[in-house]
């Protein structure tokens, strides 16, 4: 009985190895690793006021060494040998430190040596900044690196970094994969879940510092007293931690919780009931900061029911938030039912012409491609095309199309991918990273949003692996000139093991497994195969459903010729919406990336690839290659076990089986519809598809999740 109950208690303990501790686990180091910092790290003095943000600070890196160097680390007062200074403002020229371009948010990491005395000093304008550099000293030291001569200067990119969480006031999650919403409403505000403080922590230990607690599909109750009581505790949590709390705004709550007959945007009373809303919210929570609004899409309200625009309806709201120093993010994920035109073209089409209309404190939130987070796509032409407007970016953490939770996909690189990409707008390196960022054309206000993949799963985001794309959107945030390998490296050694040969073999699967989810799921540039509605699964064949845009038939239209999108001049003619210099590149059969191929051309199946195979022979070929790619994982994780704690070894090598089962899936049912189109034999020495188009048609998940 005693064992049991001492067994019971280390798995439900907090420090049980169930990836409850995210990449924040400070377990000691081993020997070898930790004696490089003897006679460094005694103590913590603190040079600053503080406030609670620099107790926060102090007592993460107090906590963080102490556990980590196996001995107490305290905040002492006084800074002998050792001691790790937090220095914020004029303390600074004590040590001849310049902050000038370190902004709100930087920070400095240096090693000096004054007399004997070797201090460590971490330096910033304002504590937040102070934080950040609390955990890149927290993070050196986890990964086992040299601090004896730090130099290190940081200042983030983007200014907003924020999650978006797609959550209900029930809980639920649309689009989450890892249980119930953290945000426990019923039980606010009497009741802080100390969970609230440990997702302050992770995110404040990646740079990010605001939150959008709410879906984008909206309900207006959040707006109402009760509630904004419940969001203001949560905002009081977040606070000591930089993070500021945003809400989504619903277009028509004027109508539904304020009484009036109307959410034109043009009515005065409309005007003022925003007004006086967004006072009350501050009242409550003076550093709320502002409104995400997804307006006219996918039927929720918007100005368009009064024949007003975008920027009419975001204006509105923007001066709502304005006197308080809040900002508004409109989103421009819209396409209509009721528009023939392209799905790719329609965001453009509504946005550019409202380019320069928008007030200074909005954002217009896009996502990274133009149709919907798929495995692959080029990057959404309003980058580059908006330039008195500045555009934040919209990535998909949580995983609706690339797998759900069991997948193993590192996003890092499908991001990376965006970020570098080149708009050529302003001739050669006019990245899209130059244009969220507000380089390019000199905006103050910048974002990058990452819609959320957390929920009240005891991983938190339902695999051990997605916690990675958590790790890796606040990293790509802070800096998206980062990379990818050496950012999911810091995530292994702290979350994993520090084992070299085992970080070898994770970070290459880590690495491969976008590629491979393009392979088994979208290859060649296809796109929205899922399954509808859930997105769970391949259906390629669905054609019925009543909007045109919504099957899939709409995305790869293949026939018995051929297969692909025609977006060039003789097809929708989207190629033109990007600069001359990308338009040429996407329109030329010859010169479009082979990933994009399908997405800006209709190819015959028997197209000769630059591998010399048939576009058909490659289809088959890439879509055997994910699935291999993945089975080999499985080999390569069982070679970690006894090296990964047992829990989280057994989890993810479970998930791995449901993965190659996965991919089997979708490479024999996307071949053997794609057969039935074409009739092509499958080139020799490929398996053929291990049930017919019939058997694979037949299966339906009513009760997917995330839906
Ligand atoms: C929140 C896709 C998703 C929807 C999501 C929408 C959006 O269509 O499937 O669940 O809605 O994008 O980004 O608004």
């Amino acid at each position: 009985m005693a064992v049991f109950l001492l067994l019971n208690f280390v798995g439900m303990g907090a420090r049980a190895e169930d990836g409850y501790w995210l990449w924040l686990r400070y377990d000691e180091l081993p020997q070898e690793m930790r004696s490089q910092y003897r006679g460094q790290l005694r103590q913590i003095v603190l040079e600053t006021e503080e406030t609670p943000t620099v107790s926060v600070a102090a007592r993460e890196l107090s906590d963080g060494l102490s556990g980590l160097l196996g001995r107490n680390v305290p905040v002492s007062d006084e800074g002998a040998r050792g001691a790790i200074l937090l220095v914020t403002g004029e303390a600074a020229s004590l040590y001849d430190l310049d902050l000038s371009d370190l902004g709100e948010d930087g920070y400095l990491l240096r090693t000096l040596t004054d007399g004997r005395r070797k201090l460590t000093v971490i330096a910033a304008n304002e504590d937040d900044g102070l934080l950040y550099g609390v955990f890149h000293l927290l993070r050196l030291v986890q990964t086992g690196e040299d601090i004896s001569d730090l130099n290190i200067t940081s200042v983030p990119r983007i200014d907003i970094r924020v999650l978006n969480h797609w959550d209900n006031l029930d809980r639920t999650v649309e689009r989450g994969y890892a249980g119930q919403s953290i945000w426990d409403w019923h039980k606010l505000p009497d009741y802080i879940d100390p969970r609230y403080t440990d997702y302050a922590r992770a995110n404040a230990s990646i740079g990010i510092n605001g939150t959008v607690l709410t879906n984008v599909n909206a309900n207006a109750t959040v707006l109402t007293p009760p509630y904004i009581e419940k969001v203001a505790a949560v905002a009081d949590t977040m606070r000591p931690y930089g993070i500021q709390v945003y809400l989504t705004a619903r277009f028509s709550a004027p109508i539904e919780i304020g009484g009036l007959e109307t959410a034109d945007p043009a009515d005065p009373a409309v005007q003022a009931w925003w007004a006086g809303k967004a006072d009350e919210i501050y009242r409550k929570i003076p550093d709320f900061g502002g409104f995400l609004v997804k307006a006219d899409s996918e039927g929720q309200p918007g100005p368009h029911t009064y024949h007003r625009t975008h920027a009419e309806g975001a204006n509105m709201l923007a001066d709502a938030v304005a006197p308080h120093g809040g900002v508004v993010m409109w989103r421009a994920f819209v396409y209509s039912e009721n528009n023939p035109v392209d799905r790719h073209m329609q965001a453009y089409d509504q946005f550019v012409p409202l380019d320069g209309k928008f007030r200074s404190n909005v954002i217009i939130q896009t996502k990274n491609g133009a149709i919907d987070f798929q495995p692959r796509e080029p990057f959404h032409p309003l980058f580059g095309a908006m330039p008195e407007t500045p555009l934040g970016m919209e990535f998909q953490i949580t995983k609706e199309y690339l797998g759900f939770a069991t997948h193993l996909a590192y996003l890092a690189p499908m991001w990376s991918e965006v970020l570098r990409a080149d708009t050529f707008v302003k001739g050669e390196g006019s990245t899209v990273a130059k244009i969220i960022d507000g380089s390019l054309e000199g905006h103050e206000i910048s974002a990058m949003a990452g819609v959320s993949n957390i929920g009240s799963d005891r991983n938190w985001t339902g695999s051990q692996f997605d916690q990675a794309n958590w790790y890796a959107f606040g990293r790509l945030a802070w800096d998206p000139a980062a990379e990818p390998a050496e950012i999911a490296e810091d995530w292994v050694r702290m979350t994993f093991t520090g084992d070299d040969g085992a970080v070898g073999t994770i970070l290459g699967m880590m690495m491969e497994s976008r590629e491979a989810v393009v392979n088994y799921m979208t290859p060649l540039g296809l796109g929205h195969l899922m399954g509808t509605g859930h997105h769970y699964g391949p259906a390629p064949w669905v054609s019925e459903l009543g909007r045109p845009e919504w099957n899939p038939v709409y995305y790869h239209k293949a026939d018995e010729d051929g297969i692909g999108f025609d977006r060039t001049k003789s097809g929708s003619n989207a190629v033109a919406q990007y600069s001359d210099a990308v338009a040429a590149e996407f329109a030329d059969l010859e010169a479009v990336p082979e990933e994009y191929l399908l997405w800006f051309h209709h190819v015959s199946w028997d197209y000769e690839m630059p591998s010399g195979r048939t576009l058909w022979e490659e289809l088959v070929h890439r879509y055997t290659e994910g699935v291999r790619t993945v089975s080999g994982w499985r080999g390569e994780w069982a070679s970690l076990e006894g090296r990964i704690d047992e829990g989280r070894y057994r989890q993810v090598a479970d998930f791995l089986r449901v993965q190659e089962k996965e991919a089997r899936w979708w490479r024999d049912a996307c071949l053997a519809y794609f057969m039935s189109l074409n009739g092509l034999d499958l080139p020799a020495g490929y398996a053929p598809p291990a049930r017919t188009l019939d058997e694979y048609k037949a299966m339906v998940f009513p009760s997917a999740p995330g839906n």
